[in-house]
């Protein structure tokens, strides 16, 4: 679909209304009309294929297997044990392959088909969890550093990420309309969008709230980031500001690329909503409207320069920024296992590989598990007896359950065992920290396999490292099945991008702070190259390494790889923080 028909699509929607109504009507199809599936965006859902079975229903001269894909808008990704219930039941009634924690703290459901997809979406709304701009080109699901132990102003973070979510949802209620039967007020859906205007913005736009010395939300890879900058008492002071972040890109293009944000300044707390609306607009009223491609805020900033950019959101906001604060982060993965909070409370981080949340074997292969009922019977505990516990998404696809009263601590952890909910504690730092998107069967974006092939690529990486005596190095791996980047990849210290089926890019070098992309090592190769490329850089690494050095790091350092500049984004020098060892 060309950049205008999208332009037009948006204009001519009656503030996102269409035809969604008569597309969902129709019974002749399992489809939404074309302009319908751009539209159905901006409520949280996307249509989708079944790409396993897409050629056998077109020998068989049927339509595609179409079914709808439903993605949360969950601000920091907590949910309440009661939410998580509904979820699960509702993930159980209408779609396939469970729940999915995605890499922006979201549940995604598969597989719901068009009959029943109002059926879900009110029953995700009865659960007082919505999906209004989970998608399409507003701002998307706010990222928030998921684990709220390391510092006591993690609240108060989390608190003014989902205000900022609230404030940046559109007005329209076409949401409330087409999904929940609100009577339509307006005859020409005229809801005024002060923010966003007629045609929304030119891109998705994404923002995430870090608060060091852990960066898992990966800040530098937002639209717009927050950095938490704290006092000495731990009490939040504001934040440093980082514009321009993104990770997706096109394959032999030039013209697209990841980019690291670029910090323009610090703010107070009570700033946070005035220069948000300050980038959002600017990026509305200057981004790319022409070449879709090209369309999300980093190209804005790289067109027009990061002085013109920081200009224009200190005259937007009414406020000068001063200069950014110092800031540290030690690394971008999560925690796992107990750990206790000042409160006396308690909080456990579980690995869910890739984020997929079922029972059965995942993808087909290894020890059936039990995750889903697991999870089901811990929450219902929780209910009962949890006293105000949450569960959390993180944004490296797991999950914490934060705030269980002590006395739970055996309970919960007899029922992990017995539904296989304990593999983070014999997993391997690779394994713990390994991150894949959805790719194949349902994104229809994919080239290659990501989230299914994670479980064979790790044993086949985990045994070179085994082979050379470091099989406990705490590398970051990420696999994408395209360019986009959903997985982040580009801030892997090895990541896989897709190019075919069973064919990558590999990419070296990134640290695990975030702080520094990777860069193209080898293009388009399969498994058998892939291994072969990184066997004597496993080598050279258990040999040659410094002392807590990362295998990025390593790297770089012995000119393996060699990152610009322009891919790395220095801290601001901070004194006196206790590094904490990634997971
Ligand atoms: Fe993504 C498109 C899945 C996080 C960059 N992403 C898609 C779609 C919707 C494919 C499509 O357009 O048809 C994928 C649906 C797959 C499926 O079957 O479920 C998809 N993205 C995901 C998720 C589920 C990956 C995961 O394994 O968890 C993540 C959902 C996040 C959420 O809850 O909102 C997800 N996507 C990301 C991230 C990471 C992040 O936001 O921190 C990125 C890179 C950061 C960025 O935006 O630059 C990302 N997704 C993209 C892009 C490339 C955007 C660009 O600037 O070029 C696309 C394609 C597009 O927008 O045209 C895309
Ligand atoms: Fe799909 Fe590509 Fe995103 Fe993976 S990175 S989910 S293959 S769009």
């Amino acid at each position: 679909m060309s950049i205008h028909s999208v332009e037009d699509i948006k204009a001519d929607s009656a503030r996102l209304r269409g035809s969604l109504l008569e597309s969902l009507a129709d019974p002749v199809t399992g489809a939404l009309r074309e302009s319908d599936q751009t539209l159905i965006k901006y409520h949280g859902s996307y249509q989708q294929d079944d790409r396993d079975i897409r050629e056998e229903r077109r020998q068989a001269l049927l339509e595609p297997a179409y079914a709808f894909m439903i993605r949360t808008r969950t601000p920091g990704g907590v949910v309440t044990p009661a939410q998580w219930l509904q979820l699960d039941a509702i993930a159980t009634r209408y779609a396939e392959r469970g729940l999915r924690i995605t890499t922006r703290q979201a549940f995604q459901l598969h597989g719901v088909i068009k009959t029943e997809l109002k059926a879900t979406m009110q029953a995700i709304n009865a659960a007082l969890i919505d999906t209004l701009a989970a998608c399409g080109d507003v701002n998307r699901n706010v990222a928030v550093a998921a684990d709220p132990q390391p510092s006591a102003a993690h609240a108060a973070v989390q608190a003014q990420a989902a205000a900022l979510s609230e404030r940046l949802l559109p007005n329209t209620r076409a949401y409330y309309e087409i999904w929940l039967d609100e009577e339509r007020v307006a005859s020409s859906g005229g809801e005024e969008e002060p923010i966003y205007g007629d045609r929304y913005l030119p891109r998705k736009f994404k923002i995430g709230f870090a608060v060091p010395p852990v960066n898992d939300v990966d800040v530098f890879a937002q639209d717009l980031g927050f950095i938490a900058i704290l006092g000495d008492d731990g009490a939040l002071l504001g934040y440093d500001v980082s514009v321009g972040g993104g990770m997706g890109a096109s394959h032999g293009d030039p013209e697209t690329y990841p980019r690291l944000g670029s910090i323009i300044g610090f703010i107070g707390p009570d700033q946070v909503t005035a220069v948000a609306e300050a980038v959002v607009t600017a990026q509305r009223d200057h981004g790319n409207r022409e070449v879709r491609k090209r369309a999300r805020l980093k190209y804005t900033i790289d067109d027009r320069g990061l002085d013109w950019f920081r200009s224009e959101v200190e005259r937007r906001a009414g406020f000068p920024l001063p200069p950014a604060r110092p800031f540290f982060f030690s690394h971008t993965g999560d925690r796992f296992g107990w750990a206790e909070g000042s409160d006396g409370r308690l909080q456990l981080g579980l690995r869910i590989p890739a984020g997929r949340i079922v029972d059965g074997r995942l993808d087909g292969r290894g020890d059936p598990v039990r995750h889903l009922s697991g999870l089901r019977t811990i929450a219902m505990l929780l209910q009962r007896e949890g006293d105000g516990a949450e569960f959390r998404m993180t944004p490296n696809q797991n999950l914490v359950l934060a705030g269980i009263p002590a006395p739970l601590k055996t309970r919960i952890e007899e029922l992990c065992a017995e539904h296989g909910l304990d593999g983070w504690r014999g997993a391997t730092p690779l394994r713990r920290n390994a991150l894949a998107c959805v790719a194949l069967p349902t994104c229809g974006l994919a080239m290659a396999e990501a989230e299914r092939y994670l479980p064979d690529l790790l044993d086949r990486v985990q045994r070179l490292l085994d082979g050379h005596g470091i099989g406990d190095a705490p590398i970051h791996l990420r696999v994408s099945g395209c360019p986009n980047g959903c997985s982040r990849p580009y801030l892997g210290e090895i990541a896989l991008v897709g190019r075919a089926p069973g064919r990558y890019n590999l990419m070296l070098g990134a640290d695990h702070r975030g702080q520094r992309l990777n860069a193209l090592y080898r293009d388009n190769i399969d498994e058998a190259a892939i291994l072969a490329a990184l066997d004597p850089l496993f080598a050279g690494y258990a040999r040659d390494r410094h002392d807590g050095e990362g295998f990025g790091d390593y790297l770089v350092r012995c000119g393996a790889v060699s990152i610009p500049e322009r891919d790395v984004r220095r801290a601001i020098p901070i004194v006196h923080v206790a590094e904490e060892a990634p997971a």
